[in-house]
């Protein structure tokens, strides 16, 4: 590593690499024909089976390559979003969101992530510092993916995130208000006009400004009064990609559990859809009286898809039709009924997923408790609306469209089915988390018609217990098909034995012929990936490696405290109050020693003024839990209170230099 980095700021020895690298590969060429007749050897040797030689062929990525793909993985309860490489399912990065993370200095004084993990944190738990990353979204133009923006849930904490594509860095973490947990309900609308998330557990006094207490028998006797639901539409701002709170909206719901969501496209273009479950609204009791929540919610034989008109809703909204609860418009469900803004459609048993076919006019429901997959036509769902064409209302008083009128298909898929994505040929994949399995199906007219239509087209096994699904672009207007990725949530006797807490196994399917193929196990020992998107590489080819001089990633914008040189270097004291302006390059630190007193607050402004890229330096200071990482061109703000008097070695983390080592300095406290 040290060497690389002369050589590349060494014009001569470049060139020189330039040559040898000529050599090398004239070389290379003729020894391949050499190594041709070999790899038979290696193979046997290795006892490799054709099939396993065709799937080394098809998932290789040699080194110096890049993958073709790259999934956007949440991470679960670790908090964080993972980047893997397809096909070579290796793992690129990962991105800290929720969860502090010490390589890229996340969580640990530097002022921009602290402020922003504190207003995430706002009306919730003081200090929270962990999340659960379930549904990450990727902002979108025309309903395909376009490699600006990432959104990503926490579904503990009812809470979403926005990560910058330009530089791969969490920069917002919005506190949603009136819900406290959330689920599946994370889309972005064709075009990126809204961020959509729901409430998974209805909340109780889901309205009021001030936390209310519950008593057990008001619970179980009020539920269907004191809790409501929440759909939440959050305005992104095209530039920034932040959320802007006065021009989102909410929308009243009944207390089911909204579960997983998506977003109309085309055919279904202004319109939403929310799966619920627990429609029988079951508040628990299983030892005052009732039955457990798995008992009292499975009791009927349907449940719930919400169908939103969100476009219609932003126009109610506009016109001012809300009520303002804890900073955010809010549509009451009465007058989201009488708007026709809001529908419901009888699904069967127990629904998970609920995803929208390329040209948005089929919705795929697919229950946990019944092998089929029931799929709604956008197109008979706008006629029953306009027919009024209704089986009653439910307990709130929103129409419920009546079953036999919307339903465009059923395809019995097997046990378990949960989620489904789409390929570029017509065919729908759902997971079978019951089975083991990806079930290939085809879909209805214009992609197959007549017998052709609504069948099983094959199925592969997976090991075990496959949650989502994704496939290349495959929730997109444009799938592309290529490649499946089952995400399974056990790999026992898969991998290797690393203890008690196993990982879990990503599985790679080549879906390029009639017949899937398994290509690749991948171990993740680094989290619960739940949903996952895979968008193709070059999306983020102009994506930065350096930033301009001085920025502050939190703003991307240029920092009034960054310095532009060694010689600007500086400390200055107002009153308790010591700012140090510091510049950070291969391998120094100016100041090298900055001397405070005990008690004062201390703010050190660090600058990498590198314009190099991988020009990475850290700051670290023991004893006071500061860490921090500056990539080229990035301005942060280390800051602490000096509590404890001492001399303190700060130090370079990260191994940037021939003389890294040396890339130290001294903080005096007296
Ligand atoms: S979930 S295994 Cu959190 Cu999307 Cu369905
Ligand atoms: Cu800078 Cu090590």
């Amino acid at each position: 590593m040290i060497q690389m980095k002369k050589i590349t700021s060494n014009h001569i020895l470049s060139n020189l690499a330039v040559l040898m690298a000529t050599v090398i590969f004239l070389f290379g060429c003729g020894k391949k024909e050499e190594a041709a007749g070999d790899y038979l050897s290696v193979a046997k040797a290795r006892g490799l089976s054709p099939a396993d030689i065709e799937r080394a062929v098809k998932t290789f990525v040699p080194p110096g390559k890049t993958d073709d793909y790259v999934i956007f993985a949440s991470g679960g309860h670790s908090g964080q979003m993972h980047l893997i490489g397809v096909p070579s399912m290796r793992l690129l990065k990962t991105i800290p969101v929720f969860t502090p993370d010490s390589w890229s200095g996340y969580g640990f004084g530097n002022k921009g992530v602290e402020d922003m993990l504190g207003e995430g944190s706002k009306n919730r738990a003081t200090g929270l510092r962990w999340g659960d990353t379930h549904h990450p979204a990727l902002s979108e133009t025309d309903g395909d993916y376009d490699g600006r923006f990432c959104y990503i849930n926490d579904r503990g904490n009812g809470r979403i995130a926005m990560i910058d594509l330009r530089d791969f860095k969490t920069k917002q973490i919005y506190s949603i208000p009136n819900v406290q947990t959330s689920h599946g309900g994370v889309f972005v609308t064709p075009n990126t006009e809204y961020a959509h998330i729901s409430a998974k557990v209805p909340k109780a006094n889901a309205f009021s400004e001030t936390p209310i207490g519950v008593t057990k028998n008001d619970h179980l006797t009020k539920y269907k009064d004191l809790y409501r639901g929440v759909s939440s539409f959050l305005k992104i701002d095209q530039t920034t990609g932040r959320f802007i709170e006065a021009e989102s909206f909410q929308i009243e719901l009944p207390p089911y559990n909204q579960d997983l969501a998506d977003a109309g496209k085309d055919a279904s273009m202004g319109w939403a859809f929310i799966n619920s479950y627990n429609t029988e609204m079951a508040p628990g009791g299983n030892k005052d009286g009732g039955v457990s929540i798995e008992t009292g919610a499975s009791k009927n034989d349907f449940d719930f898809m919400h169908i939103i008109n969100w476009q219609k809703a932003a126009e109610v909204a506009k016109a001012g039709k809300v009520e303002v609860h804890n900073g955010i418009r809010v549509i009451s469900l009465k007058t989201a009924v009488e708007e026709g803004i809001l529908y419901l459609a009888p699904e069967p048993k127990s629904p998970h997923g609920v995803d929208v076919c390329p040209n948005g006019n089929y919705i795929v429901v697919s229950g946990k408790l019944d092998p089929h997959s029931t799929i709604y036509g956008m197109d008979l769902i706008k006629k029953a609306i306009a027919e009024k064409n209704f089986e009653g209302n439910d307990p709130y008083g929103i129409p419920i469209l009546r079953y036999k009128a919307i339903v465009a298909g059923q395809v019995e898929l097997g046990a378990g089915p949960l989620h489904t994505q789409f390929d570029d040929k017509g065919y729908a994949y759902t997971s079978l988390f019951l089975e083991n399995a990806v079930v290939k199906w085809s879909l209805g007219a214009p992609y197959f018609i007549g017998d052709k239509a609504w069948k099983v087209a094959d199925k592969i096994q997976t090991s075990y217990n496959i949650g989502h699904l994704t496939l290349a672009c495959g929730d997109q207007r444009h799938p592309q098909g290529k490649y499946c990725i089952a995400m399974n949530k056990w790999s026992i006797d898969r991998h290797p034995k690393v203890g008690t807490l196993l990982p879990q196994n990503f599985q790679l399917i080549d879906v390029t012929g009639e017949k899937m193929q398994l290509l690749a196990d991948m171990p993740i020992g680094f989290g619960e990936p739940h949903y996952a998107q895979t968008a193709p590489m070059k999306l983020f080819e102009k994506s930065l490696q350096v930033y301009p001089l001085g920025t502050d990633p939190m703003t991307m914008q240029a920092a009034p405290d960054a310095i532009k040189k060694a010689e600007d270097a500086r400390v200055e004291r107002h009153g308790n109050v010591v700012d140090a302006y510091v510049s950070v390059i291969r391998s120094t630190f100016t100041p090298d020693i900055i001397e405070v007193k005990k008690g004062d607050n201390v703010r050190i402004h660090l600058t990498n003024i590198e314009q190099t890229p991988d020009a990475t330096h850290g700051f670290a200071i023991p004893e006071y839990n500061v860490v921090l990482s500056l990539d080229a061109g990035e301005t942060a703000v280390a800051e602490f209170t000096a509590t404890k008097p001492g001399s303190f070695s700060m130090y370079c983390t990260e191994f940037c230099s021939a003389l890294h080592l040396e890339m130290q300095g001294w903080i005096l406290v007296n």
